[in-house]
């Protein structure tokens, strides 16, 4: 999602730095860009105009930092106010209370709730070590309290054993009392959808809510569905008052306008985003983080948190010292390589590097990704000795590997070639001392 705005606005930004000198005039033409980058991008009118104000009176107003050219200081003022549209701050989810917490997850038919139950239960287990207690609560849809007990068998996480003819507000109830039995301290609902927002579905939710008094009540709307999300937001929001929202879908190709208008149009954080189906396709939201990444920017922290959820740091330390002394091997490689799949699809890995989709837009990465696997069939074919001493691949070895990886001895040496080359350059970088934030990424992602 983005990728039309980041390019409009990359766009604009370019032609401001082209300029020698920065004038209200270049600025008001670059917001008039910036503005049209919005509204097509589908943004709430209402929300375009008040960023714009916002910016435009910061950018006349303030003094250019002297670190930053005319240019930088204007990008730097768009990625603040971008950062204030999308939640300041940012707002964690706040668990505090006698347990079990309850959190009630609402939303139209189909915008992911049940799906988000499960991925919300994996990360409040990882991270944060809580014991969730996941409860079906929708007894209309066919199916739907089966979903969910299957996504709990595959979490191993608890599921409350709802049957479809007792009310959801009975199951709520009895399943309260299920929960502090067996000591779970977050009780997650999985409410029933609806096509559209109607009476009978609100009426029951309150129910709920007057009954259980939840902690939270977490809308889950999808991105996808444009300004009519927002719409949906406010319907819920007047009715039960929610106190967070959860956009999904936000891996999809829709403009996106209405994950930026949701904030300020609602008036309520957004706390999660869901990035795809799979289970751990869940992140908090950082608006901070979102608009650099909106502005082309990258977002390196979101990078280095993915790493270090992958990697255990004692792990990238000793990656180090073998890089420092060039003695990273084969075998090194071919551990990052499979490392570098568990992050995730690799398109998705270089929206979190800065510039790096602009350095890539031609490159395929479908292509990439078969590269990769190429190279890890090579170095699979390999003997344990080989991978730690590339030096000992006399011609015959080649021969091997190559009928063992279904390649030919160019692709070899070709490999053997780019290996040391990048060991070499990946030894003169780490040598260029400690650069603070770089030095948690394992060597290969640099
Ligand atoms: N790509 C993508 N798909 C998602 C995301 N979240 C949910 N989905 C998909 O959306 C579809 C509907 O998800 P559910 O969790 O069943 O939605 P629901 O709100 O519980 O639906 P009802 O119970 O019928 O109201 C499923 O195919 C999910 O895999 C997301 O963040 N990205
Ligand atoms: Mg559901």
């Amino acid at each position: 999602m983005f990728e039309t705005l980041t390019e409009k606005l990359e766009l604009t930004f370019r032609k401001l730095r082209g300029q020698g000198k920065i004038s209200e005039r270049n600025i008001e033409e670059a917001l008039r860009e910036v503005r049209l980058a919005l509204l097509e991008a589908d943004v709430h009118v209402k929300v375009v105009k008040e960023f714009l104000d916002s910016v435009k009176s910061k950018a006349l107003g303030q003094e250019v930092l002297a670190s930053l050219t005319p240019d930088q200081h204007f990008l730097r003022i768009v990625r603040d106010e971008l950062a204030v549209m999308l939640g300041g701050e940012g707002r964690e989810l706040e668990l505090k209370g006698a347990p079990p917490v309850v959190l009630m997850l609402v939303g139209l038919q189909g915008s992911g709730k049940t799906t988000t139950v499960a991925k919300l239960a994996l990360y409040l287990r990882k991270a944060k070590k809580r014991n969730p207690y996941l409860v079906p609560a929708d007894v209309y849809r066919p199916a739907a309290i089966e979903q969910l007990k299957i996504l709990g068998r595959d979490l191993d996480v608890p599921v409350y054993d709802s049957a479809p003819d007792e009310s959801p507000l009975a199951i709520c109830e009895r399943s309260l009392a299920a929960a502090r039995q067996q000591f779970s301290d977050i009780l997650l609902i999985d409410t029933a959808g609806r096509f559209h927002i109607d009476e009978e579905l609100m009426a029951e939710l309150q129910s709920i809510k007057e009954s259980l008094r939840p902690h939270h009540i977490l809308l889950v709307a999808d991105a996808m569905t444009g300004q009519d999300a927002v719409r949906q937001a406010q319907g819920f929001d007047s009715r039960l008052d929610l106190t967070g929202i959860i956009l999904t879908k936000l891996d999809g190709d829709a403009r996106g306008g209405a994950a930026l208008s949701m904030r300020k149009m609602v008036g309520k954080p957004i706390l999660f985003s869901g990035v795809g189906e799979k289970l751990d396709a869940l992140e908090p939201f950082y608006p901070d983080r979102l608009a650099s990444r909106i502005l082309g920017m990258g977002d390196l922290l979101s990078l280095i948190e993915k790493a270090e959820q992958t990697y255990e740091q004692k792990e990238v330390a000793r990656l180090q010292k073998l890089t420092q002394k060039n003695q990273f091997s084969l075998e090194d490689f071919q551990a990052q390589l499979q490392q570098l799949k568990k992050m995730g699809p690799l398109g998705d890995l270089l929206d979190l590097v800065p510039g790096a989709r602009k350095l890539t837009q031609n490159a395929d990465l479908g292509q990439a990704e078969k590269e990769l696997k190429r190279i890890e069939a090579i170095i699979n074919s390999m003997t344990p000795a080989e991978r730690r001493d590339p030096s000992i691949l006399n011609g015959s070895r080649r021969k091997r590997i190559a009928q063992g990886s279904g390649t030919t001895v160019t692709e070899i040496n070709r490999l053997i070639k780019q290996f040391l080359e990048m060991r070499k350059l990946m030894q003169r970088m780490s040598k260029l001392g400690s650069r603070g934030l770089l030095n948690r990424i394992p060597p290969l992602f640099r």
